[in-house]
C-alpha cells in the first residue's frame, strides 16, 4: 500500500492548529495519507514557496492551506504549484475572520483557491472536499464517502425520531 501523503495542509501559525486538526481528522478518518507543516507566506516566505513547489513531485494531489488576518498563504502556494489548493480563513483577529475570508476567496483571475467557510466548519469541510477530489480517481473513497453521506442522514432522521417522542 502507498502511504506516502496525498493531502498537504499547510498553516500559517501553530496557532491555526487547533481549527486545521479538523482537516487532518477527516483524511485520518478517511484513510488518506497527510502531511501537515506550519509556513508562513510572510515569516517564512522561503520554506513556504519551496512546500508548494516541491509538492506535486512527492506525489501530493492536492493542498489545504489555512490562514487568518491578511491570509495569503493559499494564494502564495497557489502561485507555486499547479495543484487544487483549498483555503481556508481562519477566525480571530479584529474582524474575526472576515480579513481572511475576503483575503483568500478573492484571487485575482489566473491563480484560484477554492475557499472553504470561516474556521472549523471550512477546515472540516476542505478535507471531505480532498477526499471527494481523489474520490475521482479512487473506488474505495467514492464508497466511504456514500457510507458517510447515509450516516449523517440517519443522524438527522434519529434526532427528528427523538423530537416527536
Ligand atoms: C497568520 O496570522 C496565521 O495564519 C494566523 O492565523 C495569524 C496570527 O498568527 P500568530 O500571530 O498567532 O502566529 O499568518
Amino acid at each position: 500500500m502507498d502511504n506516502s501523503p496525498k493531502v498537504l495542509i499547510m498553516m500559517g501559525s501553530d496557532s491555526d492548529l487547533p481549527v486545521m486538526q479538523e482537516a487532518a481528522d477527516i483524511l485520518a478518518k478517511f484513510g488518506v495519507p497527510y502531511e501537515i507543516r506550519i509556513s508562513s507566506a510572510h515569516r517564512s516566505p522561503v520554506r513556504t514557496m519551496a512546500l508548494a513547489s516541491e509538492a506535486a513531485g512527492r506525489g501530493i494531489r492536492l493542498i489545504i492551506a489555512g490562514a487568518g488576518m491578511a491570509a495569503h498563504l493559499a494564494g502564495v502556494v497557489a502561485a507555486k504549484t499547479t495543484l487544487p489548493v483549498i483555503g481556508v480563513p481562519m477566525p480571530g483577529g479584529a474582524l474575526n475572520g472576515v480579513d481572511a475570508l475576503y483575503s483568500t476567496v478573492q484571487m485575482p483571475a489566473g491563480i484560484p483557491v477554492a475557499t472553504m467557510a470561516i474556521g472549523k466548519a471550512g477546515a472540516m469541510n476542505a478535507g471531505i472536499f480532498a477526499v471527494q477530489v481523489l474520490a475521482l480517481t479512487d473506488t474505495r473513497l467514492e464508497a466511504a464517502l456514500g457510507l458517510y453521506r447515509r450516516e449523517m442522514d440517519q443522524e438527522v432522521e434519529a434526532k427528528d425520531a427523538a423530537l416527536q417522542g
